[in-house]
């Protein structure tokens, strides 16, 4: 009897808890919000096959400013583009320690959900954040952290390592997002962040992998566009020491490297502002005074160079603003005769050959970008280990298996012109579309095959098909694009093109200028090819493909820089590098390489998936356009993902979750469960004595499925209603002695 009345009070409290702040969220949110604005598990729709239903059922809920609903454990996230007040500390309360269909969808539910995994199952974790650009990833990404620090420990160990892992984001969004046209604050960069917990679940440090970073931007942008935040910031946030010091101006137009886009601030942004908080967050994350005064030379160092100019005598370039290499140098800390020479001349070392020879106007301009380029894209790899040494976990009690993954990547994106750069973010796109089919489509039914439960299947288009296209060995793009970077003789973009269309023309997925349908081929140009991803249709065109895979710095710069006095600098750029005989692998393929590698790494943990949707293109409140959101759902999967969660099994239980938690609902199992046949016996007795009806459930090997959600939710009131009488007698109970 002793025992029983402890296990109820363990119960009450946590109902206590439960009730006070659910019958809040019940009338903020609405827990039965099913009949207000549609059904918050798509499982319950009824015209489940329709994609009108599908879409209408999304619109209304966003209409109530509901912006999430699920398919069983995936949720849908449909972009507000306006601050909910859903993201308070109350609502981490209510949704810490909850039972995932408890309470209305919610990012909040899913982490606190995998975050429990994490803790009482000992399983890695990953949450997956997809959806195309502007679709709200990030912000996801930003809010699993929110909660994973809201309602993790809070000894002033753990408070530091929280600290420094939400100040990661704004430093990495400053350096590494920017504004596109599809988004004001593009990610440009792919991020794949694993939290470390001890064995209590408090956070102890993190890690960061960063994944290709859109350089071409440092010099160049397309219309409408921006170059990375930092430079705007920079301007409008240093104070005016600052500014005397690394010798800049204000105003945006002085540096051609800002001009040729969107020249100027953007309504969303606070460049001002966003300066402060990252220097803020520099100092959290224990950046030295120095450091950071090398961190803002190297960027001020690169607006100076983007304004070197030339002119050519003879055929040879000549610097013709030398005092603007002076500043560049003194920045980077180089001989700035040095790299006045090493931004005109190439050397060149054959087997022990070393001729240095000049370099014209176009090949200086060309070598000028290059290194600005190098140079950013390296400080961008150094912050991020960086921040890692800062991250890293002081102690080992952490086990390998405590580790909770967020990744958040470049979203698919096509704008009017596309070029390598969106090649690589579209193809590192496929590769999770494959990820999601691989663990969600084709394991649940794998699942089904594995518990011996009937099934029959349902198709799915796989995007295989698509990723073999770009990456498979000796036949894909990357290959060819490789073949064609390292061939001797002239290779050139063209030439690239022309294998491309020699070994694929057949290929459903690729289409050639050539062989393109007639409407089709009149809005493409002879220098373009066009892919048939599983998102949609994307021209590229291959002007600078080679350039940009080859991505070539003159060993004459990589000299001058290996020997920076600016640190950072320095140790981007090794002198172990200089000496090494071996070709650096194509940009291409140290890319496919690095996502095999997340792949492997994701494949091992147990993932929590959230897909993002877009509702318009023009990135405000309110608009809600039926033909966009259609067109994602589509592509999503989502109706194949809804058709097999529906045509089997909507939940399941483990036999020992299910019956420890329901066991007190029949006299049979209550306390425990004694009869033979373990925790599978038992649950079959329990739902026996429910009362359920037999198709409403099978018994599978280790696990109950149930097949419509409403019969848990039954179950599930059930039991709550019995905690409260339970709670009633022990009242009594405690009264009475
Ligand atoms: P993305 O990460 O998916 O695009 P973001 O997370 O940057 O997209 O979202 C774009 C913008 O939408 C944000 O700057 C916010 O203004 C708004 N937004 C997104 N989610 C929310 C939310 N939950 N509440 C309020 N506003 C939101 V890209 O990185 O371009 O693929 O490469
Ligand atoms: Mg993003």
């Amino acid at each position: 009897m002793y025992i029983e009345i402890q296990s109820l009070i363990f119960a009450i409290m946590d109902t206590k808890d439960y009730i006070d702040f659910n019958s809040q969220v019940k009338m903020e949110t609405g827990l039965h919000e099913r009949d207000r604005a549609g059904v918050q598990d798509f499982v319950l729709l009824e015209n489940y096959q329709s994609e009108e239903a599908f879409i209408g059922n999304l619109k209304k809920r966003f209409q109530e400013d509901l912006i999430y609903t699920y398919i069983g454990q995936v949720l849908i996230s449909v972009n507000p583009y306006k601050q909910l007040p859903i993201y308070t500390d109350d609502h981490v309360k209510a949704y810490r320690n909850k039972h995932f269909y408890e309470m209305p969808p919610h990012i909040f539910a899913v982490t606190d959900n995998a975050f429990r995994s994490l803790i009482e199952e000992n399983r890695g974790q990953c949450v997956l954040i997809s959806g195309e650009s502007g679709s709200g990833k990030t912000e996801a990404s930003k809010k699993v952290l929110q909660f994973i620090a809201a309602c993790s420990g809070n000894q002033t160990t753990v408070e530091g390592v929280k600290d420094k892992l939400l100040k990661s984001n704004p430093v990495l969004e400053a350096f590494g997002n920017a504004k596109t046209n599809r988004n004001d604050n593009s990610s440009r960069f792919g991020k794949y962040m694993d939290i470390q917990f001890d064995f209590k679940g408090a956070p102890i440090g993190g890690n960061i992998l960063n994944y290709l970073l859109e350089k071409s931007r440092v010099v160049a942008q397309m219309g409408g566009e921006r170059n990375f935040h930092i430079f705007y910031q920079l301007l409008a946030g240093a104070d005016e020491a600052l500014l005397q010091e690394l010798r800049l101006e204000r105003a945006l137009d002085t540096y051609s490297y800002l001009t040729d886009g969107l020249n100027g601030s953007v309504t969303s942004i606070n460049d001002a502002d966003s300066f402060k908080q990252v220097q803020q967050a520099l100092t959290v994350i224990d950046f030295s005074k120095e450091e950071q005064r090398e961190i803002f030379g190297i960027v001020a160092s690169i607006l100076h160079l983007g304004n070197v100019g030339f002119t050519e005598v003879e055929g040879n370039a000549k610097v013709n603003s030398r005092d603007l290499v002076v500043t560049a140098a003194r920045l980077l800390g180089v001989n700035a005769s040095e790299l006045e020479a090493a931004l005109t001349h190439r050397t060149i070392d054959a087997r022990g050959d070393v001729v240095t020879s000049p370099l014209n106007q176009e090949l200086a301009i060309y070598a000028r970008d290059a290194l600005a380029k190098a140079v950013y894209d390296r400080l961008f790899s150094w912050l991020v280990q960086r921040l890692n040494i800062s991250l890293q976990a002081k102690e080992t009690r952490a086990s390998r298996n405590n580790v909770m993954g967020i990744l958040d990547i470049y979203g698919f994106e096509i704008f009017q012109k596309n070029s390598f750069e969106q090649f690589c973010i579209n193809f590192c796109n496929e590769k999770l579309q494959q990820l999601f089919i691989e663990l969600t489509l084709k394991s649940e039914q794998d699942e089904y095959r594995r518990e011996g439960i009937e099934w029959i299947p349902v198709e799915y288009f796989d995007n295989k098909v698509i990723c073999n296209l770009i990456e498979e060995k000796h036949k894909g793009i990357i290959s060819i694009l490789d073949e064609e970077c390292l061939r001797p003789g002239e290779p050139t973009d063209k030439t690239f093109l022309e294998k491309l269309t020699q070994k694929l023309a057949q290929h459903h997925h690729y289409v050639c200028h050539e062989k393109a349908p007639a409407h089709i081929k009149k809005i493409m140009l002879r220098d373009e090819f066009r892919l048939v991803h599983y998102a949609g249709e994307v021209t590229y065109s291959v002007n600078g493909f080679l350039d940009k895979n080859n991505d070539l710095l003159f060993r004459d710069l990589k000299e001058t820089l290996s020997k920076a006095g600016n640190g950072i600098v320095r140790s981007c750029f090794p002198e172990k590098e200089l000496r090494s005989l071996k070709r650096p692998e194509t940009a291409i393929t140290q890319f496919r390489a690095s996502l095999n590698n997340l792949m492997d790494i994701l494949m091992c943990k147990e993932p929590s998936y959230i897909r993002c949707i877009k509702p318009n293109d023009l990135q405000t409140a309110n608009v809600f356009n039926d033909e966009l959101v259609l067109h994602q759902v589509k592509y999503l999967g989502l109706m194949e993902n809804l058709r097999v969660r529906r045509a089997g099994f909507a939940y399941r239980r483990a036999y020992e979750l299910f019956l420890e938690r329901y066991k007190s609902l029949s006299k049979s199992t209550w306390p425990n469960y004694k009869g033979p046949g373990g925790p599978k016996a038992g649950v079959q007795q329990l739902v026996k004595d429910l009362g359920w009806d037999e198709e409403k459930y099978r018994v599978g090997e280790t696990k109950l499925f149930i097949r419509w959600p409403r019969t848990l939710f039954d179950t599930e009131d059930a039991y709550q209603e019995k905690k409260h009488e339970i709670a009633a007698i022990i009242q009594a109970h405690w009264k009475g002695l």
